[in-house]
């Protein structure tokens, strides 16, 4: 895969490359307009760069936006880091300030909010962070930007190999959680508790009132993702099958009483009728893989122009309303099966 790095800072760009490469990403630099950050977190000036990256390029686009926050200055620079006095004077403006301060005062952190903006309007986001100390003096050669001044355990980030630095700099866990949310987003996930939708399930504005499935134990729908797994005989759900019997009693026994009963489930690919929902927050998501084939069915919706579009596979049921061709799509029941 192929993703636009959005960074004008050499080097930053040495370690998104670094970070990146891993992941199986070919990250490649072109030539793209500076937007104005103009965000008020750092998380919000990431999204505007790699945003601006992908309109421009055409391509998915990832962007970092991170500084050093200083607890004797009241977190500044903050997102002011790469605006905090004139280049090449940023450390020794900092190391002025603090003069004087003793060791224990000097606490400081740096945060990197990582996001990718895909060309679809999707995004996934990623933060990290990592504590320690402004060193009394400039002490190494290596990194860039404050590094030098940066110390845990009185080593600075200066004095570091990249690999060091990758492993505890917030650069370097920022990127760890964006492989496993981009993971989960691309629906790679090995094994772990990534969401259906990709969205964070904590982050979700929906998730104290969401249905959900009463079998999750974080009580929403979209804790846990639906298993890929599968005994051979129902995939691609082409001839008898057992399955298909079973989520015909199912889908009856929801009970939706302006639902035509359920008689008969056909095989359909995943992108032709993976249907586009509106979350609680106004985010977007398909709930189903385009690449897989799943057991459905539309029927009618009794007095009404709308019909029901019936789901499932595996682990997960769904029945969506919908006007013609799909218009204005809503979620009716989207839950595991109960085993
Ligand atoms: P882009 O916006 O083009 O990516 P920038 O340098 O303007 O480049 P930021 O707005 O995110 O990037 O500013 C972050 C500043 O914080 C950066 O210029 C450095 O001075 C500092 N900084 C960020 N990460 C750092 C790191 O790992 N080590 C040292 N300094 C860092």
């Amino acid at each position: 895969m192929k993703f636009v790095i959005a960074t004008h800072n050499e080097g930053k760009l040495v370690e998104f490359q670094r970070l990146l490469e891993p992941m199986g990403i070919e990250a490649i630099t072109m030539d793209i307009t500076e937007p104005e950050e103009s965000g008020s977190t750092f998380a919000e000036n990431a999204y505007i760069k790699a945003a601006a990256a992908c309109q421009e390029t055409g391509l998915p686009a990832v962007a970092d936006d991170s500084g050093l926050c200083v607890d004797y200055l009241d977190g500044a620079p903050g997102i002011y880091s790469a605006r905090f006095a004139e280049p090449g004077h940023r450390r020794l403006a900092i190391l002025e300030k603090m003069q004087g301060v003793p060791m224990e005062r000097r606490d400081a952190h740096f945060v990197s909010a990582v996001c990718c903006v895909f060309p679809n309007g999707d995004k996934v986001e990623a933060e990290g962070k990592c504590f320690g100390k402004i060193a009394l003096e400039s002490r190494g050669e290596n990194g860039f930007g404050y590094d030098s001044i940066f110390e845990q355990d009185g080593v600075t980030f200066g004095q570091l190999t990249a690999e060091e630095k990758d492993a505890r700099s917030h650069r370097g866990h920022a990127f760890a959680a964006f492989e496993q949310h981009l993971r989960a987003y691309l629906g790679q996930e090995e094994g772990g508790e990534p969401t259906v939708c990709g969205l964070d399930c904590s982050q979700c504005p929906g998730h104290d009132s969401c249905p959900g499935c009463g079998e999750l134990s974080k009580g929403c729908m979209l804790a846990k993702c639906a298993s890929q797994s599968s005994c051979g005989d129902c995939r691609p759900f082409v001839g008898p099958c057992g399955l298909k019997a079973q989520l015909i009693r199912e889908f009856n026994a929801l009970g939706i009483p302006d639902m035509e009963e359920v008689k008969d489930l056909n095989a359909l690919l995943g992108s032709y009728i993976n249907l586009e929902f509106t979350l609680p927050g106004g985010q977007k998501t398909k709930l189903w893989k385009d690449n897989r084939v799943y057991l459905g069915n539309q029927l009618c919706k009794r007095d009404s122009e709308r019909c029901y579009g019936l789901t499932a596979d595996e682990e997960w049921l769904m029945v969506a309303e919908y006007g013609e061709n799909g218009a204005e799509p809503e979620i009716v029941v989207f839950q595991r099966r109960r085993k």
